[in-house]
């Protein structure tokens, strides 16, 4: 079966779902730390876990005789600053117990995010490589710059199968983002349709890499099904689909949304953004497994104001 810790998360929920119709609701169990949405609820198993006790990990994973773990548990940019500690311990101890269930045999392969949180102010801002110079700013960023490294380590050292993507800002309906820089991509579609308007907390020409979330899962499942002796980065693959501004994507929620407005304030996250590129180079993951996102800006738009206005029809 596969476990997901960290389910009801941005992405997590719908990676669970997703699995879910794929593999049979029976054998996709989802923990977190807390209960999550209905549907996520309802549709499988659940149980609260704690992503950083290697023991409760250890019992679910006997229990429910897992064999694929997906570790979707962390905590992200913004919030990571403020409880720096708190991120890296679990940031880190979910991480390594998880590396550490399958260098012991007791899982066969783990899904783990990174981030493009991992690249700093020096790196080069477009297209920015899958091997550069990377010096991190935050708390996050050097999390997953250090989980990449583990990652990696674990790989070469006890051929435990990890595989890992570095996200950028993912946009979706589904689940609210908590605590990214990023997450303003999600809000923007939620104020438009409630209040016509929003206030943008990062300047309107900050250009960030983006992704669709129905793009960012079908990566993470295609990523797993690969064919592993294929897969010849095992730190975490770069990843990319789209890059705009705040400015290009009220522009194109205007277009939908006529008469919608914004206005900038700036705040503590427009360092955090100012410090990761603005486009990434991918080809490493097109040429590895065949990596190919579906969903631009327009698509984009057209679908979550679709999305959340049949929700608020609901
Ligand atoms: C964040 N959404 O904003 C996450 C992500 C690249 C951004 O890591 O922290």
């Amino acid at each position: 079966s596969i476990l997901i810790l960290g389910a009801c998360g941005q992405i997590g929920t719908e990676l669970t779902l997703e699995l879910r119709k794929k593999f049979g609701n029976e054998n996709v169990i989802a923990s977190d730390i807390r209960e999550g949405s209905e549907s996520l609820m309802e549709s499988g198993p659940f149980e609260i876990l704690d992503a950083t006790s290697y023991d409760a990990v250890e019992d679910t994973v006997m229990h429910y005789e897992v064999e694929e773990v997906y570790l979707m548990a962390a905590m992200l940019s913004a919030t990571a600053e403020k409880f720096p500690e708190r991120a890296w311990n679990l940031n880190m101890n979910s991480l390594f117990n998880v590396l550490n269930l399958a260098k012991e045999k007791k899982i066969d392969k783990i899904f783990w995010p990174s981030s493009i949180a991992v690249f700093g102010k020096n790196t080069p801002k477009e297209n920015t490589p899958q091997h550069t110079l990377m010096e991190p700013s935050t708390v996050y960023g050097i999390s997953k710059q250090t989980g990449e490294r583990w990652c990696a380590y674990y790989h070469a050292k006890y051929g435990v199968d990890v595989r890992s993507v570095r996200f950028p800002g993912l946009i979706s309906w589904k689940t609210q983002p908590g605590g990214g820089t990023t997450d303003y991509a999600v809000d923007i579609y939620i104020k438009a349709l409630e209040e016509g308007k929003y206030t943008c907390f990062l300047k309107e020409d900050t250009t960030l890499p983006m992704m669709y979330m129905e793009d960012a899962i079908r990566a993470s499942i295609e990523l797993m099904e690969s064919d592993g002796d294929k897969l010849s980065i095992r730190s975490s693959y770069n990843l990319g689909a789209m890059s705009f501004t705040p400015g290009e994507i009220a522009r194109s929620i205007q277009a939908v949304v006529p008469g919608f407005k914004i206005d900038y304030e700036p705040d503590f996250r427009q360092a955090i953004a100012d410090s990761w590129p603005g486009s990434i180079d991918d080809s490493q993951a097109r040429k590895d497994w065949g990596w190919k996102p579906e969903f631009n800006l327009e698509r984009t738009t057209e679908e979550m104001i679709r999305e959340l206005r049949a929700l608020k029809g609901r």
